[in-house]
């Protein structure tokens, strides 16, 4: 039985709150450890159209989250989760991000898959996924969870739009045909010194299943990817906290570099 709206508006307010006043907020399933999945997801939809309106903005994608084992494994769930992906969250790399507006950002290296037509659908098939994909790009996911410490169940995170905040996408476009995308490797360095190092075989070995896979949790939710979508993976490596004044280059096999740069 879902909740009444009303009480999901309260909550989209504490949490819109906790962002625009940039200070960390309680998990909501302290006060209601009631909630399931599905009010996540209405909870999600209904903090989304509210921050759309609120910053005069628009939707350009959907980042999904919890596609690597690594992540899945400490929040101790099965599944990956999906956001939504706003104009306005969009970083320049030629444009420095304020610090001073955000929580306590961390930034992980992610795809981002460029969708040149729609596509939904459970049984989307390899080939279907890769005919709908325009281009791929490096990425940096910048995440800033609401809740205190970046301590978060599952609900409480879908909640919080997936600790979206912001996300720098390299201007280097590559066609899929004929790079292989099961293990591009990725170094991420912070002011100039290797940090982490990963692999998009992180993501369930094949980003392609794993998008496949996140049609399928879409079309759940009558959804899917749209023409003109940018669509993030997921991190290929464990998140880096971020101070100001640091600069993060991620640097990928194949696909270049990607670089954000704090102030
Ligand atoms: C939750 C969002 C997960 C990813 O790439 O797996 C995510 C978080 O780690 O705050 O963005
Ligand atoms: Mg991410």
């Amino acid at each position: 039985m879902p909740l009444a709206t009303s009480k999901y508006q309260h909550i989209v307010e504490y949490l819109l709150y906790a962002e625009r006043d940039v200070h960390e907020a309680i998990q909501i399933t302290k006060e209601h450890p009631e909630l399931t999945v599905d009010d996540a997801y209405y909870i999600q939809r209904a903090l989304v159209n509210q921050r759309l309106q609120e910053n005069n903005t628009r939707t350009i994608g959907l980042k999904l989250g919890l596609t690597n084992e690594v992540k899945r494994k400490e929040l101790g769930v099965s599944e990956l989760i999906f956001g939504h992906l706003h104009e306005d969250m969009l970083a320049k790399e030629w444009e420095p991000i304020r610090r001073s507006e955000l929580i306590h950002p961390k930034v992980e290296p992610e795809l981002a898959f460029f969708i040149g037509k729609d596509i939904a659908g459970d049984e989307i098939t390899v080939e279907e996924i890769v005919h709908a994909i325009d281009y791929v790009a490096p990425a940096l996911e910048i995440i800033d969870s609401r809740y205190k410490d970046f301590e978060f169940s599952l609900i409480d995170v879908v909640s919080d739009n997936c600790s979206c905040a912001k996300f720098v996408v390299g201007s280097k476009l590559v066609k899929l045909h004929p790079i292989d995308l099961n293990n591009i490797g990725v170094a991420v360095s912070k002011n100039g010194m290797v940090e982490k190092t990963g692999s998009s075989s992180a993501l369930s070995r094949n980003p392609l299943k794993v998008l496949i896979h996140a049609l399928k949790s879409l079309h759940v939710h009558n959804k899917g990817f749209h023409k003109g979508d940018i669509v993030l993976s997921g991190a290929l490596c464990e998140a880096i906290p971020i101070d100001h004044h640091d600069t993060i280059v991620a640097e990928f096999d194949t696909l270049g570099t990607v670089t954000a740069t704090f102030v």
